[in-house]
C-alpha cells in the first residue's frame, strides 16, 4: 500500500510490473506521461520487445486544467474504475478492460487503446465512423436502461445511486454547463470577436427559463447511471470499433444528458467543418454524414431502449400503463435536444472548449463557426420542450447553417 502522491514515469513502470499477465518477466518497460485532458495524469507503459502495453490513469487532487486553486476529490478515480467495470458487464466490449484499481494512489490501470483514435481528432480530419452510431446507442441503451428504475431492481438501484454520488464532478457541470455561460464570471473564456453573442446569452430570458429547467433536471432527476461526460473526446474509435472511456463524471442523472452530449459534439464538429473541409461538395457530404449520425443516434437509441424495456422491464405499472412508454421516450428526446444545446453553448463561451472549433487557425473562420454553434445551441435549448421528433432538431441545424 502506498500513500497518495502523483507518480513519476519511473514509479509508473514499477507499478505496471505488478499487473499480472501483461508484461513478460524482466521486460524493459518504457513510460511516458501523455495526459492531455483537463483533470488527470495518464501514463502509457510499453514493452517494445513484446509489443505489450497498458494505460495508467491517475487522478490528481485538483483540476489540472486550472491548477491547485480548484481542489477535486480523488474519489473520482474510484467512480471511474467502478463505472468502467459495470459498463463492461452491461455493454461488453464497448469500454476498455480494467486490469487493476489502486484506491490509495487513485490509480486505474487499464487496456491500452492506442490502436484506436480519439473520435474528435478523427472527425476533425473528416473521417467517418460507420460503426459509431450502432455502438454508442448500444452502449447508452444498455448502460442507461439496466441502471434505471425501468430495468433494475429498484432497491438495488438506490444502492447504486448512493455509490455514485459525485458532488465535485457534478458541480463542475452545474457551473460550466448550466450557469457560467449565462452570467459574467472569470470561468468564462471566449474571444472578443463574439462579445455581442456572449452578451446576448446573458440577456435572453426565454433561454434562461429553459436552461433553468434543464439545470433542475441535472440536479434532481436520478433516472440512470450516466457516463456524465460523453463527448467525442471520451470515445476511442476505429472504422469497426468503438470504446467509451473516462466515466469519472458518472452519477445518477437524467438519461437525455448522455444522449444530448453525443449529439452536441457532432453538432460542434458540424459547425467547425466549414473550415476543416474547404471543398463545397466534400463539406456538404461530410456534414450530411454528421446529420445522418445525429438522426441514427436518436432513432437507434429509441429503438434499442424500447426493445430492452419490452423484454426486461421490471416495473409492473411502467410496463403496462398504456401510453407511458411513448411519453417517457418523448421526454428523453426533448431532454436530449435541450442538453445538447447547453453542451454546444458551453464549449463556445465557457471554460473548456473543443478542438473542432478552437483549433481553426483563421480568426474569421473560427468566429463563423462559433456564431453558428451558438445559433444552433440556443435554438435547440429554446425548442427542446416543443420537440416531437429528431427531424425538428435536424431542421434547426440545417436552417442555422443555411443563413
Ligand atoms: C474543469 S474540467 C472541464 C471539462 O472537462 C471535462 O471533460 C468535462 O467536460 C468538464 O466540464
Ligand atoms: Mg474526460
Amino acid at each position: 500500500m502506498s500513500a497518495y502522491h502523483p507518480l513519476t514515469e519511473q514509479e509508473a513502470i514499477e507499478i505496471a510490473r505488478t499487473v499480472e499477465g501483461i508484461f513478460p518477466e524482466g521486460a524493459a518497460l518504457q513510460s511516458r506521461e501523455i495526459g492531455d485532458g483537463n483533470l488527470n495524469l495518464v501514463f502509457h507503459i510499453t514493452d517494445p520487445a513484446s509489443g505489450k502495453s497498458l494505460i495508467m490513469k491517475q487522478a490528481v487532487p485538483y483540476a489540472k486544467v486550472v491548477g491547485e486553486s480548484w481542489p477535486l476529490t480523488l474519489d473520482r478515480a474510484r467512480i471511474e474504475s467502478e463505472a468502467l467495470i459495470l459498463q463492461n458487464e452491461l455493454a461488453p466490449g464497448l469500454v476498455p478492460t480494467v486490469y487493476k484499481y489502486d484506491a490509495d494512489l487513485a490509480l486505474t490501470i487499464m487496456e491500452d487503446l492506442s490502436d484506436h483514435i480519439i473520435m474528435r481528432h478523427g472527425l476533425i480530419k473528416g473521417e467517418s465512423y460507420p460503426k459509431f452510431a450502432e455502438d454508442i446507442t448500444t452502449f447508452m441503451a444498455k448502460t442507461l436502461f439496466f441502471t434505471s428504475d425501468l430495468g433494475k431492481n429498484q432497491q438495488d438501484k438506490k444502492l447504486l445511486v448512493k455509490n455514485y454520488v459525485n458532488p465535485d464532478l457534478c458541480k463542475i457541470t452545474e457551473d460550466l454547463v448550466f450557469d457560467d455561460p449565462y452570467t459574467v464570471t472569470d470561468n468564462n473564456n471566449y474571444e472578443a470577436a463574439i462579445e455581442d453573442a456572449a452578451a446576448a446569452l446573458r440577456e435572453d430570458g426565454e433561454l434562461h427559463l429553459e436552461v433553468a429547467l434543464l439545470r433542475a433536471k441535472f440536479l434532481t432527476s436520478a433516472q440512470a447511471l450516466l457516463h456524465g461526460d460523453l463527448h467525442t473526446g471520451s470515445v476511442f474509435v476505429t472504422k469497426d470499433s468503438t470504446k467509451v472511456i473516462d466515466p469519472e463524471f458518472a452519477y445518477y442523472g437524467p438519461i437525455g444528458f448522455d444522449v444530448g452530449a453525443v449529439i452536441a459534439n457532432l453538432v460542434l464538429n458540424y459547425a467547425g467543418q466549414g473550415h476543416w473541409i474547404q471543398d463545397p461538395s466534400e463539406l456538404a457530404k461530410f456534414r450530411g454524414y454528421l446529420i445522418e449520425s445525429v438522426r441514427d443516434i436518436w432513432t437507434k437509441f429509441d429503438l434499442k431502449f424500447r426493445a430492452l424495456w419490452d423484454e426486461h422491464g421490471v416495473d409492473r405499472l411502467f410496463n403496462s400503463a398504456a401510453g407511458y412508454k411513448d411519453l417517457y421516450m418523448k421526454s428523453l428526446l426533448q431532454d436530449a435536444i435541450g442538453f445538447a444545446g447547453c453542451k454546444v453553448v458551453r464549449r463556445i463561451v465557457g471554460l473548456s472548449h473543443v478542438a473542432d472549433i478552437d483549433r481553426i487557425p483563421d480568426a474569421a473562420d473560427r468566429e463563423r463557426a462559433q456564431r453558428l454553434a451558438l445559433e444552433i445551441g440556443t435554438s435547440l435549448i429554446k425548442f427542446n420542450r416543443k420537440a416531437d421528433s429528431i427531424e425538428e432538431a435536424i431542421d434547426i441545424v440545417w436552417s442555422a447553417a443555411a443563413k
